[in-house]
């Protein structure tokens, strides 16, 4: 297994919208090694949300685990949201955009339908936390980021906050 390196806002890479998982290719062995580097990668961090996007990879698939003992390990292949209800605001972080936590307002209750890691069709309601990260993690799929939802004023420094941490780093 391996650590993946994970792109960072305001990487344009981040912006690609992901096409369709061919499920024929949930059988190679390319594609569940790199499940479980997503896994590994997302556990590390620590994280409970990692969409494919943010590894570089421009496919419709995402891993999260929200539970804190790892408990919980779930794959969405090619997910679409088919109903929701409600709103709620939670204060979302992203692996993307470290460091940096701010309200957004999501849907409360969702309907989620995907295909598991192996191609099985899956329905599954969430609300709560897990609700929010799946939506999270979709708008990845689609170059979305949490920041979008935020004022331009307040994403321009987020910007800015990002890239003098980078410089600093490379310093
Ligand atoms: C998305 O986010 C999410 O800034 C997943 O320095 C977040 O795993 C869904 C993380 C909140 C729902 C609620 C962020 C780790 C992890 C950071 C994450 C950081 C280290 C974020
Ligand atoms: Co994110």
């Amino acid at each position: 297994m391996a650590l993946l390196t994970i792109l960072e806002f305001p990487d344009p890479r981040l912006r690609t919208k992901a096409a369709d998982v061919d499920p024929a290719d949930l059988a190679t062995p390319a594609f569940q090694t790199l499940i479980d580097d997503m896994f590994e990668s997302m556990y590390d961090a620590p994280g409970i949300g990692l969409a494919a996007s943010q590894v570089d990879v421009h496919k419709r698939f995402m891993v999260i685990d929200v539970t804190d003992d790892h408990s919980r390990p779930l794959v969405f292949v090619n997910p679409r949201i088919t109903a929701r209800d409600g709103e709620q605001v939670y204060q979302e972080g992203c692996l993307s955009v470290p460091g940096i936590y701010a309200d957004v307002t999501r849907s409360n209750t969702i309907t989620v339908e995907a295909l598991d890691r192996h191609g099985q069709p899956f329905t599954l309601e969430a609300d709560g936390l897990l609700a929010v990260c799946i939506q999270h993690e979709m708008d990845h799929l689609d170059g979305k980021l949490f920041v979008d939802y935020l004022s331009p004023l307040k994403r321009e420094m987020v910007r800015k906050k990002l890239l003098k941490a980078k410089r600093a780093a490379a310093a």
